[in-house]
């Protein structure tokens, strides 16, 4: 059996990152799988500060995007997160076979506290991934489709799993991630040596799947490039190579097509070529969002029926497990 879960949070606009390194694939596992879930994880967008009007939207704008990128409520599970109160209870028991220096390695943990510090860093951060394993465990995931940058929280998933499971008996499935090799780690156009992120300072660091023609070609043209002007990939290119990986990813053309197509014309010729591809492929889901979006009171109702399904699977694992513990009457 092929179970399928993953999620995002709504704690920004949406990028091309994610969606090349997440909803991509999700779309094309939801025909394969057996059971696809797909989550809103708002209780993890709290981990840092949220404003909660800005969060409410988020979080129906994540819905539809889900929606427009072709995500299809018959043959998937969406739901939000935090109308599912087995999420933060299964997190609570699975804090109880964590421990501390798991968490302590996790580089998400040791990227996010810098950026303040870590005696103002919420406990809520440091315990983000086990949330996250909950989320997993809960539905008999075998996969979890993401990004790179979440190898190591699905690998923490996996040994609470088998913790849990030789502690109590037999009680959890045991995911693995599955990472598409070509987009797993798009980077920032502001800054290649760091990926593309919500939570960037600048809104140059990333193409919004909702941002227009206009947006999307100042971006590129001021996205940065390398040293040499030869449109080519190479490690000591970073720039460069990831513009062509994105590019190859918008365009169904290889890298190696479109670098001989650019071969002796310059970063401007290249940087248009590229722009028009972002914006032809983005337009027909930014299409579709925009009706989605329009019609809030259908989008609920299939939030809601998503959290009804979700609720008959997570209930029966919680039930389970507390059964294993030896919790309750
Ligand atoms: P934040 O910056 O707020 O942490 P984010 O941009 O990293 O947000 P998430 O909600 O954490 O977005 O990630 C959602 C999914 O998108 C995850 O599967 C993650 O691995 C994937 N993802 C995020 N950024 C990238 C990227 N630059 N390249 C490829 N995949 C990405
Ligand atoms: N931490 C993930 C989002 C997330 C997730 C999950 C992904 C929360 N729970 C369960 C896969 C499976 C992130 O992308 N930052």
């Amino acid at each position: 059996m092929k179970k399928v879960f993953s999620g995002i949070q709504p704690s920004g606009v949406i990028h091309l990152g994610n969606y090349l390194g997440a909803i991509k694939q999700w779309v094309e596992l939801q025909d394969e799988a057996d059971q696809a879930v797909f989550c809103i994880v708002d209780l993890h967008a709290i981990t840092v500060p949220q404003d909660p009007k800005t969060l409410k939207q988020n979080i129906l704008s994540v819905a539809a995007l889900y929606l427009a990128a072709g995500i299809d409520p018959n043959k998937s599970i969406i739901f939000v997160q935090s109308s599912r109160p087995e999420h933060a209870e299964l997190a609570w028991i699975l804090n109880t076979v964590t421990k501390m220096g798991e968490l302590s390695r996790m580089t998400q943990f040791k990227d996010k506290s810098q950026k303040t510090s870590i005696e103002s860093a919420s406990v809520g951060l440091f315990d983000y991934p086990v949330l996250m394993a909950a989320d997993i465990l809960l539905y008999g995931t075998t996969h979890v489709p993401v990004g790179e940058d979440q190898k190591q929280h699905v690998e923490l998933a996996r040994d609470l799993a088998l913790r849990f499971n030789s502690r109590y008996g037999t009680t959890f499935t045991v995911p693995e991630p599955l990472i598409r090799r070509e987009s797993a780690r798009i980077m920032g156009l502001d800054d290649p040596a760091k990926k593309m992120s919500k939570s960037a300072q600048s809104a140059l660091n990333y193409i919004a799947i909702l941002d227009d023609a206009e947006t999307i070609a100042n971006k590129i043209k001021r996205a940065v490039t390398d040293s040499e002007s030869e449109i080519k990939v190479g490690a000591e290119k970073p720039a460069i190579t990831n513009l062509l990986n994105i590019f190859a990813e918008v365009s169904d053309q290889s890298v190696a097509e479109i670098e001989q197509e650019f071969q002796g014309k310059n970063y401007g010729q290249f940087k248009k070529s590229l722009a028009e591809a972002i914006v032809a492929y983005l337009k027909p889901i930014q299409e579709k969002y925009d009706k989605i979006i329009q019609d809030e009171d259908s989008l609920k109702k299939i939030l809601e029926d998503g959290s009804r399904r979700a609720k008959i699977l997570a209930e029966k694992t919680l039930l389970d497990v507390k059964e294993k513990i030896g919790l309750g009457l």
